[in-house]
């Protein structure tokens, strides 16, 4: 895996002169490292920071990373899902740390974060599941690639910009015994860039201490997601009883995310949101943002 760029390949790469990377350098624009001979060294995580906190279309920087004419032409138009294949590839050999870079290659490609889960780390999950569903993987296989996904998603997400804070807070939590925190994981990383102050409570949360926390930290939202349900009744009292409840003591809205359950409880959770899409969350955020910005007004 490459781990920093030269000045001059740098350059290449955004579309600018030389010495214009060495201004941005000297201005702490991006950072950079000199090594003994003088020379700057740029490391990929700069880069990406600095491409994603400018808004900078930088297709070039992950062509680098590939070959393959298609790939590239796609790569360029920042279409992520001609990465799904070697994603799934890397992840069914357990090498996480591919995967990760096919990950930044992605991002460069396509720096809308929402877009990437949904083009490339999703896809690459649901096909491991109907490898596994048809009998093709063994569980061994399923979870040393579902690892491999996850653990190169936590470190590729330390990576991402975060924007300054825009004073709203969420709770995004897995229902109680549920164990797919894959998406939530993407929520919590979504509302963080965007400059929420998230708590992220992972898999399996308890009810009462779900609706514990939230009237401890009176959030903005409470965001849930749930893709197995045994007990319907339990599901059902649980969220309209205790989480809508203290949800709405502090003033959050609640969203119920997940595959299948939100179209199954439809009508019958109290929730203000039930939603099978991530990309709901950047209409959400939006909303509450515009919200927050026109009461401070
Ligand atoms: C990885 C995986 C696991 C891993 C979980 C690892 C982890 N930490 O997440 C492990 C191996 C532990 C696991 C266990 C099980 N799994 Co599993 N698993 C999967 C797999 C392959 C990928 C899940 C995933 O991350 N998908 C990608 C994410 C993004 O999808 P998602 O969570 O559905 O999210 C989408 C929406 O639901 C929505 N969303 C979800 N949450 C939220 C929240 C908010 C706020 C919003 C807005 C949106 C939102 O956004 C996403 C799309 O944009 C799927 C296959 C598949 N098709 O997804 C099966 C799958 C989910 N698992 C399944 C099953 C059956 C199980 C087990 C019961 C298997 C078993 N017999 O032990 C156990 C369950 C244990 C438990 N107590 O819950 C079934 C579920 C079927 C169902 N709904 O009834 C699936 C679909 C496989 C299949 N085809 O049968 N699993």
């Amino acid at each position: 895996m490459k781990n920093s760029y030269s000045t001059r390949e740098l350059a290449d790469m955004l579309s600018v002169n030389e010495s214009t990377v060495k201004r941005w350098a000297d201005s702490g624009f991006i950072e950079c490292v000199k090594t003994k001979g003088g020379h700057r060294k740029f490391p990929v995580r700069s880069v990406l920071k600095f491409v994603h906190e400018n808004r900078m279309n930088a297709p070039s920087l992950s062509l680098s990373e590939f070959d393959g004419k298609d790939v590239q032409a796609h790569l360029s138009a920042g279409f992520v899902d001609v990465l799904v294949p070697p994603l799934k590839e890397a992840a069914l050999q357990g090498d996480s740390y591919e995967v990760q870079r096919i990950m930044r290659t992605g991002f460069v490609s396509q720096p809308d974060l929402i877009i990437f889960y949904t083009k490339l780390v999703f896809p690459s999950l649901v096909e491991i599941g109907t490898g596994w569903e048809n009998g093709e993987l063994g569980v061994d296989s399923e979870h040393l690639a579902t690892q491999a996904i996850k653990s190169a998603l936590f470190r590729f997400q330390s990576e991402i910009f975060v924007k300054e804070p825009n004073g709203l807070t969420a709770v995004v939590s897995c229902f109680e015994g549920e164990v797919h925190d894959i998406a939530i994981m993407c929520v919590a990383s979504y509302l963080t860039s965007e400059g929420w102050r998230v708590y992220h409570l992972g898999q399996d949360i308890p009810t009462a201490d779900l609706a514990a926390f939230t009237r401890v930290k009176k959030p903005n939202l409470v965001a849930m997601s749930a893709d197995i349900v045994e007990n319907e009744r339990s599901f059902v009292f649980s969220i309209n009883n205790k989480i809508v409840p203290a949800a709405k003591k502090v003033g959050a809205m609640t969203i119920l995310g997940g595959s299948g359950v939100p179209a199954r409880f439809a009508g019958r959770v109290k929730c203000d949101l039930l939603s099978e899409d991530i990309s709901d969350m950047r209409k959400v955020h939006e909303g509450m943002l515009n919200e927050r910005t026109a009461g401070t007004k």
